[in-house]
């Protein structure tokens, strides 16, 4: 609870980083992040979409939160300035990327924020991480659920850079 004042329900954040120290991102991020309960397996994977870029370092964190959608926008917004984070191209590299992905009986639809996130099931490098810590929203893996380039590489926690 962070006295947000409504009940504590669910909340699933995508974090992604392939820039720089991409470890240290993703660990700073949920290092940052209030009612984290659960940090994916985090796993190496190769880049959809955007310009030619580097591997991603990609996991999903498990909130339990009566923060609101817009709140958490703000607060992964925060973790991105934090990481140094540039915009440049849409799909282009970056040193982190946080995006919420699903809030228990939350939906929205206005001009800078969409819940659930309108790319989540198409994509492994995200499903696969849900997976770990909300079985229950993964019902299908586009491309199989062992997918040779998303690779896992270990728990976030406890755990030396890759
Ligand atoms: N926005 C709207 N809805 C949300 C939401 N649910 N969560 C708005 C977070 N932000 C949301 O995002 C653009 C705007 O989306 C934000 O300002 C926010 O108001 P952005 O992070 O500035 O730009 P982006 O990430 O380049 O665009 P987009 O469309 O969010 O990209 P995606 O879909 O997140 O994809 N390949 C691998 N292997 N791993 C990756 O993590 N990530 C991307 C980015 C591409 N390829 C990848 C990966
Ligand atoms: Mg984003």
């Amino acid at each position: 609870m962070s006295g947000g004042g409504g009940p504590s329900r669910r909340a699933l954040l995508g974090l992604g980083s392939n820039v720089g120290d991409r470890w240290e991102h993703l660990r700073g991020a949920v290092a940052g992040m209030p009612d984290v309960v659960e940090v994916s397996t985090v796993y190496e994977t190769a880049p959809v979409g955007g310009p030619e870029q580097g591997p991603y370092l990609n996991c999903v964190v498990r909130l339990e939160t009566d923060l609101s959608p817009r709140v958490l926008l703000g607060l992964c917004r925060e973790r991105e300035m934090a990481a140094g984070r540039v915009r440049r191209v849409r799909w282009g590299p970056r040193t982190l990327d946080v995006d919420i992905l699903w809030v228990d009986g939350e939906s929205v639809d206005d001009e800078d924020l969409t819940v659930p996130h309108p790319r989540m099931y198409e994509r492994a490098f995200v499903l696969i991480p849900l997976r770990d810590v909300a079985p229950d929203l993964v019902d299908e893996i586009p491309g199989g659920s062992i997918v040779d380039d998303i690779v896992p590489v270990g728990p976030l926690v406890g755990t030396t850079g890759a």
